[in-house]
C-alpha cells in the first residue's frame, strides 16, 4: 500500500508537534507548510534528524510553496493566530478567517481529494468557512475540538477519583467555546457512572454535585487555563495529540467513535451547522453521526452552544467571508 501523504498547513506550535507525532507513529509522509520563510524547513529538518534515534522511515519536508502539498490524502490546518491571555477564541475571528480564505483556496487547488481536519480557532466558524471555500463534501471537512475537550474532562475525572484515565469515558458536545457541553450523565469509569462513584466517595449528594460542577467548569475553561500559564500562546501538545487520533482513525479506517466538529443535517434536531458531536471516523472522513438521547437540560445546553456557533457564523457572513 502506498504511503499516505499528510499536509500540515501552519508550522507553528501545533504544526511542529503534529509533524513529530506523525513521524513517530509512521502514519505517512509529511509536508509542513508555513508562510514564514525557513521555519517549516527548520522544523522538518530537526524532526527528520531524529529518524535514526526514533526509527521512523517517513519523509518529512518543510515548505513555503503550496505546490508541495499536491495530492495530499489528509490536510490538517492550524494556520492562524492563537489566543493571548484575556482573549476569547472568538476574538480571533477576523484575522483567522482571512488566513483560512487563502489556505482553503490552496487546499482546493492542490489537494482536491483530501480529507481536511481544521484546528484553527474559532474552530466551528473556521471549519464552516473551510468547507464553504473548498466545496468539499461535508463529511470530508471536519474539525478537532471535542477529542481534546473530552480528554480534558476525562483527565480531571481520573485525578478526582484516583483511577486510571484509560478507564474513564467522557464526552463533550457542542461548539468549541465556553458554552461547550460536558455530558455528566454519560461520564463513566468502565461503565460505572461517575456521579455514582463521586456520591460513594463523599457519601453526600450535594458535595458530589459540587465536585462535578467544578470539573465541568474547569473543562469549559481548560484552554484559557493553559493560555494563562503559557502567556505567549495556547495549548499545543494536547490539541496535536487529539488531531492525530482523528487522523489515525481515518488513515487506518478504524471507525472510531470520536467527538468531532461535524456538519449536521437534522441530527440532534440541528440542520446546516457544524457542531461537536460523536461521529464514526473512517476512510471517508466523518462517515456517520451517532445520536444519543439528551435530557431537556442537556438539550437546552446544546441549543445554547449551537446559538453561539450560529452567531459566529452570522458574524462571518456579515463581514463578507
Ligand atoms: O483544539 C483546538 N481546536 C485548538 C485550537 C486548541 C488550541 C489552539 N487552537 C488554535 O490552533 C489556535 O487558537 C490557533 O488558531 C491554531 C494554531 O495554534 P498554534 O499554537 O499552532 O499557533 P502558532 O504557533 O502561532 O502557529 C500558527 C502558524 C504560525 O507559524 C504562522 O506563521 C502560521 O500559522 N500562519 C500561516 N500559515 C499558512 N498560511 C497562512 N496564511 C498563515 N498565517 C499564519
Amino acid at each position: 500500500m502506498a504511503r499516505k501523504k499528510i499536509a500540515l498547513i501552519g508550522g507553528g506550535q501545533i504544526g511542529g508537534v503534529l509533524t513529530q507525532l506523525i513521524a513517530m507513529k509512521q502514519l505517512g509522509d509529511v509536508v509542513l507548510f508555513d508562510i514564514v520563510e525557513d521555519l517549516p524547513q527548520g522544523k522538518a529538518l530537526d524532526i527528520a534528524e531524529a529518524s535514526r534515534v526514533d526509527l521512523f522511515d517517513v519523509n518529512v519536508k518543510g515548505t513555503n510553496d503550496y505546490k508541495d502539498i499536491e495530492g495530499a490524502d489528509i490536510v490538517i490546518i492550524t494556520a492562524g493566530l492563537p489566543r493571548k491571555p484575556g482573549m476569547s477564541r472568538d476574538d480571533l475571528l477576523v484575522t483567522n478567517a482571512k488566513i483560512m480564505q487563502s489556505v482553503a483556496e490552496n487546499v482546493k487547488k492542490y489537494a482536491p481529494s483530501s480529507i481536511v481536519i481544521v484546528i484553527s480557532n474559532p474552530l466551528d466558524a473556521m471549519v464552516t468557512l473551510c468547507q464553504k471555500i473548498t466545496g468539499f463534501p461535508f463529511s470530508k471537512v471536519i474539525g478537532q475540538a471535542g477529542v481534546l475537550d473530552s480528554s480534558r474532562f476525562a483527565t480531571f475525572i481520573a485525578w478526582e477519583l484516583g483511577v486510571s484515565v484509560k478507564d474513564v469515558n467522557a464526552l463533550v458536545l457542542g461548539g468549541h467555546g465556553d458554552t461547550m457541553v460536558p455530558l455528566v450523565r454519560y461520564a463513566n469509569v468502565n461503565g460505572i457512572p461517575v456521579m455514582e462513584l463521586l456520591e460513594r466517595k463523599y457519601n453526600d449528594k450535594t458535595k458530589a454535585k459540587e465536585v462535578m460542577d467544578a470539573m465541568v467548569n474547569r473543562t469549559k475553561m481548560a484552554g484559557g487555563e493553559v493560555v494563562k500559564l503559557l502567556k505567549t500562546g495556547s495549548a499545543f501538545y494536547s490539541p496535536a495529540s487529539s488531531a492525530i487520533a482523528m487522523t489515525e482513525a481515518i488513515i487506518r479506517d478504524e471507525k472510531r467513535v470520536l467527538p468531532t466538529c461535524a456538519y449536521l443535517n437534522g441530527e440532534f434536531g440541528i440542520s446546516g451547522f457544524y457542531v461537536g458531536v460523536p461521529a464514526v471516523l473512517g476512510k471517508d472522513g466523518a462517515e456517520r453521526i451517532i445520536e444519543l438521547t439528551l435530557s431537556d437540560e442537556e438539550k437546552g445546553m446544546l441549543e445554547n452552544s449551537v446559538k453561539a456557533v450560529k452567531e459566529l457564523v452570522a458574524d462571518m457572513d456579515r463581514l463578507g467571508f
